[in-house]
């Protein structure tokens, strides 16, 4: 049976709404621990990055907000996610916002030559500098992991891209800025949107997710911003987006993904306790991530 290791990064750098750094303490206290023990033959938990929360620092050639913090910790975090595949243990994260994944990718695409990623987002994260209307490079990690954006945030651990744009599939996305939709189109990146997901269901979504990576990957990385469910599953978040995926199925995607066998990263990002309705949204990556590593309901 397969080892597990678990990592906090505590970071909220990445967007302005305070608070998203508690998540990892938040999925700790909703029982990661005790639900996923039954799941793996070990688990060990690497405790948190510590990241700090000074006042927010606008690089002034770019625009970008705290880009000298956010690429020196997550530095840490590729190290530490390499560390532990080298271990040959899973490597699950938990955020966060979803700046992180630039970290977590880094550390992950030091290991795989056709790395597949499953991008589960109310949003495309494929902004850069210039196309961004926030500077907030919470919107860009899976731009800088393919390769376009800041120098500091594409060029992570010497690697660059870490993923081709065939690799990669969002899900779930319905508030995509102008400059995101042109580079979906420019590189053909496969999108589910809330739209094929509620024309073709979301049996057939995982199906064909499933399908397109299978061959042409080896290793995909699950990347899960909780804002691609529903507020209604998941209000604690910093940008919810009505009209999201459901809590059933975002279960039937996980235990898709279980029976496919294909996932060998994950990371959980975007829970924000302070936005919070008493833990639910921290349960409900607890709840996923017991899907997604084979709890069975009988
Ligand atoms: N697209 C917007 C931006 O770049 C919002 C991004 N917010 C997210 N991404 N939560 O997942 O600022
Ligand atoms: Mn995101
Ligand atoms: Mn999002
Ligand atoms: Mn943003």
């Amino acid at each position: 049976m397969r080892k597990l290791t678990i990592i906090g990064m505590p970071m909220d750098l990445g967007q302005m709404r305070r608070g998203v750094d508690m998540g990892p303490s938040a999925i700790r206290y909703a029982g990661i621990f005790d639900r996923l023990s039954k799941l793996f033959s070990s688990i060990e938990d690497w405790g948190d990055i510590a990241v700090g929360r000074p006042e927010t620092i606008i690089d002034k050639q770019s625009n970008l907000k705290n880009l000298h913090l956010i690429a020196e910790k997550n530095q840490m975090l590729a190290e530490m996610v390499d560390k532990i595949i080298q271990s040959k243990s899973f490597p699950l994260v938990l955020g966060g916002d979803h700046s992180i994944a630039i970290g977590t990718l880094a550390g992950v695409a030091k290991h795989y030559k056709n790395l597949g990623v499953i991008w589960y987002d109310a949003h495309g994260d494929l902004n850069t500098a210039e196309t961004s209307p926030s500077g907030n490079i919470h919107g860009m990690p899976l731009a800088a992991s393919l390769g376009y954006g800041h120098e500091l945030l594409t060029n992570l651990l010497g690697i660059s891209p870490k993923i081709k744009p065939d690799h990669v599939v969002i899900i779930g996305a319905r508030s995509l800025d102008d400059g995101e939709r042109r580079l979906i189109k420019e590189l053909g990146i496969k999108v589910f949107t809330m739209h094929e997901i509620d024309r073709l269901g979301m049996t057939r979504v995982m199906e064909e997710t499933i399908r397109y990576l299978k061959d042409k990957t080896d290793g995909v990385h699950l990347s899960l911003d909780l804002d691609g469910l529903d507020p209604n599953d998941a209000p604690g978040v910093g940008t919810p987006v009505p009209g999201g995926i459901s809590y059933r199925e975002s279960h039937l995607a996980m235990e898709m993904l279980a029976e496919s066998e294909l996932i060998t990263s994950a990371e959980f990002v975007e829970v924000n306790p302070i936005l919070d309705e008493r833990n639910k949204t921290a349960a409900l990556a607890v709840a996923l991530m017991g899907s997604l590593f084979g709890e069975k309901l009988l």
